[in-house]
């Protein structure tokens, strides 16, 4: 969103596997200890730094502040791409973050969790199918937030072992996105490799800050 608005800001990565987001400063930032998460030094208000967690907030307070952008014109157009944001946010996102931990993360031999979340990422993979194939993209003619939010997810599926072929509507909206130069820029520093790797070694010091007790220890 930062580069599609081509607002000057630094990003600040975080390596999740060594522990960064479990720091006490971050859990100022964004409470619930997980990224992304933007500090906002120029807030319209001229007050004090402003904090945004939660990257569907995050996206919606960018487009407010920048004129609206990439929101829809008009009661209808802003309801579906919001609709569609909180799809994503509440369904897309969190399913296929599921399907992305049993498939490649977890312990190896676990069908049910594996089948359920695999099932949910496809299940939800053909809503938005469905919804390509009668829209350009998903709030209408236009790219919107709601797309920028999904994108990423739609990105990651060989690494959950699904395979976009059948898919004719997502892919050529995914293409489509892809080379916007916002896109091109937005996702240079993306760590290509981890994507493609079906099931990324963690030492039990990466396990524990993601999954175990260094996590758990970090909220208390
Ligand atoms: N609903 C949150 C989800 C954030 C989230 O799960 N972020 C992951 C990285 S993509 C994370 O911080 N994981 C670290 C952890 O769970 O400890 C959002 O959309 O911002």
């Amino acid at each position: 969103m930062l580069a599609e608005l081509d607002v000057p800001h630094r990003l600040i990565p975080y390596n999740m596997l060594a522990g960064d987001h479990l720091k006490k400063e971050f859990r100022r930032i964004n409470p619930n200890g997980k990224l992304p998460a933007i500090v906002d030094h120029a807030p319209q208000d001229g007050r004090g730094p402003f904090l945004v967690f939660e990257s569907g907030a995050i996206l919606l307070y960018l487009s407010e502040k920048h004129e609206d952008a990439f929101m829809p014109k008009g009661l209808r157009g802003r309801s579906l791409a919001q609709q569609w944001l909180m799809w994503q946010m509440a369904g897309f996102g969190p399913m296929h973050g599921q399907a992305h931990h049993f498939i490649r993360y977890a312990p190896e031999g676990q069908e049910y969790p594996v089948n359920r979340y695999r099932n949910e990422a496809i299940r939800l993979l053909n809503v938005l199918e469905r919804r390509l194939e009668e829209a350009a993209y998903m709030a209408g003619d236009d790219y919107s937030i709601a797309d920028m939010a999904t994108w990423p997810w739609v990105r990651a599926v060989r690494a959950i072992q699904i395979d976009l072929e059948s898919y004719t509507a997502i892919r050529r909206w995914y293409a489509e996105i892809e080379k916007r130069p916002g896109v091109q820029r937005g996702t240079e520093i993306t760590n290509e490799r981890n994507l493609a790797s079906l099931r990324p070694e963690l030492t039990e010091e990466a396990w524990s800050n993601l999954f175990g007790e260094n996590m758990l220890k970090s909220g208390r």
